[in-house]
């Protein structure tokens, strides 16, 4: 098989790069180690920022988005028993962002490609990467027990953090910054109403908790737990008496609880891997950098990866310009680095570490207290939360 350019992974990159170049004429396929179903049964993201939704629209990918998704204008940040709202929408000109699940957004993408009629290929073992630093390259795979070989001019790794795609470049050719935080994320979706109409991010002595939503029927609720908890251990009811714990009374008492249908436990960590393109292979989204969710920014910078390679692309294949492709890598990770920066910042801010010092608390605490108290502060955390500008 033959195609322009081929797409390890069905995840969100994978889905929106393939679309936009399916829209514009040019031939992928994608190739995905798992099935449909499984893409689909798996709980992410909940924040889009503007940027990602005219991705969708320029993708033919948003018809559901924009009668379903609920525009967030603020969101709370809970300490010391009381909520401070961040007016998102005042502190930045007008910018909002929309509470849309990723697994809904990949499902509109993987239908629209069936719509296009452009080819997926589920189930695709030991994907290989070869020859990205020639002008041939190409991929190998296995599907029920027959070798395949599929030739292309780019290949696009969008195979997220565990993928193979960063793992085919020599090591000495990529520099990678880590960062593991020590603790993760328990969350639970359950179909009842959210606590509030808005998120709200919690700092509490017992631990950080995020109160989100995927819709006015379906909360998202997650707390800060240590690294070796099990997933056993938490009843519905343990999660739902620690989560009240956490949040100001009055959420407490008007919290509505149910028996969720999933829960998970999440560990926390900055990644980045440098350069993000070698030849003919270029990384995007959780192949090349994780950021911990605190900061709702991982599908988000997926999607800004997405739009600078998708330049790239566009620009080759219709006016024979390799410029895009040239910097994909210094204009991506730009705006990677500001993204880490900002979820580092609010992780940090707003979590506790087993070894915070009194000190580190007093500190803690000032932070909280002149982020909502500055105009200049807020607008700085606004601004990063509805997404810089790519
Ligand atoms: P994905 O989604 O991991 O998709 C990669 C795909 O590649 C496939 N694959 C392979 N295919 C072939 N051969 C191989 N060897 C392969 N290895 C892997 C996989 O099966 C998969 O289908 O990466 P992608 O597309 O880059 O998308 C990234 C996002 O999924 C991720 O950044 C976000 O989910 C992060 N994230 C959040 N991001 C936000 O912007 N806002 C949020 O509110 C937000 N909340 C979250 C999150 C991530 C979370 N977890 C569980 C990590 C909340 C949580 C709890
Ligand atoms: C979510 O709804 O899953 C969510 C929302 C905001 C975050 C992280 C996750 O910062």
């Amino acid at each position: 098989m033959r195609t322009q350019v081929a797409i390890i992974g069905s995840g969100p990159s994978g889905l929106l790069l393939g679309q936009l170049l399916t829209e514009a004429g040019i031939d992928n396929v994608i190739l995905d180690r798992v099935g449909k179903d499984y893409i689909l049964g798996r709980v992410r993201a909940g924040v889009l920022e503007e940027g990602t939704v005219r991705l969708l629209d320029e993708a033919k990918s948003s018809t559901r988005l924009h009668a379903e998704g609920l525009p967030h204008d603020g969101f709370s940040l809970a300490f010391d028993g009381r909520d401070h709202r961040i007016d998102l929408h005042g502190l930045t000109g007008g910018k909002r962002v929309v509470i849309y699940g990723q697994t809904e957004m990949t499902r509109d993408l993987m239908e629209r490609r069936e719509e296009c009629g452009a080819p997926t290929i589920y189930g695709a073992n030991n994907v290989q990467p070869h020859g990205f630093n020639s002008d041939t390259p190409y991929l190998t795979y296995e599907k029920d027990g027959i070798s395949h070989r599929i030739d292309c001019d780019f290949i696009a790794g969008c195979d997220g953090f565990h993928g193979v795609s960063r793992k085919s470049v020599p090591k000495k050719a990529v520099r990678s910054f880590e960062k593991v935080y020590p603790f993760g994320w328990l969350g639970v979706l359950a179909e009842v109403v959210p606590v509030n109409h808005e998120l709200i991010y919690a700092n509490h002595p017992r631990g950080f908790a995020l109160c989100s939503m995927r819709s006015m029927t379906r909360s998202r609720y997650y707390i800060q737990c240590p690294l070796d908890e099990k997933v056993e251990d938490w009843s519905d009811d343990r999660f739902w008496d620690e989560l009240r714990r956490r949040l100001p009374a009055h959420h407490a008492e008007a919290l509505v609880t149910a028996s969720s249908f999933e829960k998970s436990i999440a560990p926390l960590r900055s990644f980045v891997a440098e350069p993000m393109r070698f030849g003919r292979l270029f990384l995007v989204g959780d192949a090349a950098h994780i950021v911990p969710p605190t900061g709702a920014k991982g599908l988000n910078l997926a999607a800004s990866d997405v739009h600078y390679l998708f330049s790239g692309l566009a620009e080759h294949y219709q006016d024979r310009s390799n410029a895009g492709l040239e910097v994909y890598s210094a204009r991506a990770l730009a705006r990677v680095w500001k993204a880490v920066r900002f979820s580092w910042w609010m992780t940090t801010m707003m979590h506790r570490f087993p070894d915070t010092s009194d000190f580190d608390q007093k500190i803690q605490e000032a932070e909280l207290d002149y982020l909502i108290h500055s105009r200049a502060a807020s607008t700085a955390l606004a601004e990063n939360y509805v997404g810089l500008p790519f």
